[in-house]
């Protein structure tokens, strides 16, 4: 079987403060470099082996990519960074945290906010210190193409060319891929893989570094997909995530 591994970073200290982060290049928390290393150990546990790796241009993935290499003694692999695997661009609500931003908007325009397909929250301002385009990690890109907002499908429609032209085709030479990207960059890479409809996309949350496995048969066709862990410990994850965007 082939194989592509999922992992939305560990825990950033913007997660643990409930804040929209997007394309912030916040660190990971204590608890985020905890859980890395536990998906590391885990996955070298269960007889996993990468030939090649993927993450995003964010700090929080890097180094989650990093801890992972490094306890399945695996640092030596080919790891290549691409900006289209950073996290859905949030506009004016980065930094903003996410119950008082219900408070303030409703728990319902949050969740359009953090789960509609097609909506995107207002821009961030192109003079804002914080936007992307001042930020040199991102100076080769064509200004066109750096976001200052970004709805999900914005987000596929940025993430789709490095997956169709880079990673997914690896598949044909190599067996065993891992890709460490973002909560909304992964639901985008899922929805794409498993057929997900624009409307059920909205019900699924990504749980901080637990593993994603998807296997593939010999023509590339999606075989199965699991997480790798304690299904209770992950189900527990996924609520909390999907809780985040609540009024006290
Ligand atoms: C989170 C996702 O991104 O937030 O940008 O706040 O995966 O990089 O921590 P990540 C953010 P939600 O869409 O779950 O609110």
């Amino acid at each position: 079987m082939k194989k592509i591994v999922l992992i939305r970073h560990g825990q950033s200290q913007w997660n643990k403060e409930n804040r929209f982060t997007g394309w912030t290049n916040v660190d990971l928390s204590l608890q985020g470099i905890e859980e890395a290393e536990n998906a590391g150990t885990l996955l070298k546990k269960e007889g996993y082996s990468f030939d090649v790796a993927y993450t995003s241009y964010l700090k929080r993935a890097v180094k989650t990519l990093n801890c992972v290499l490094d306890k399945m003694d695996e640092d030596w692999i080919p790891v290549l960074k691409s900006w289209r695997l950073n996290e859905k661009h949030y506009g004016f609500l980065q930094g903003m945290n996410k119950s008082e931003t219900a408070e303030k908007y409703g728990n319902e325009q949050v969740h359009i906010w953090r789960r509609s397909f097609e909506i995107a929250p207002q821009p961030l301002s192109k003079d804002d210190l914080d936007n992307p385009r001042h930020d040199p990690r991102y100076a080769s890109i064509p200004p066109e193409y750096i976001p200052d907002t970004e709805s999900l499908k914005d987000t596929i429609e940025r993430v789709m060319p490095y997956w169709e032209c880079e990673i997914f085709p690896q598949l044909m030479k190599v067996d065993n891929i891992l890709v460490v990207a973002h909560g909304n960059s992964l639901r985008g890479i899922v929805k794409h893989l498993k057929g997900i409809s624009d409307e059920a996309i909205s019900d699924m949350n990504i749980p901080t570094a637990v593993p994603y496995v998807f296997e593939f048969d010999d023509n590339l066709k999606l075989v199965r997909d699991f997480y790798l862990g304690n299904a209770e410990e992950i189900k527990r994850k996924q609520e909390a995530v999907a809780k985040q965007g609540l009024a006290k």
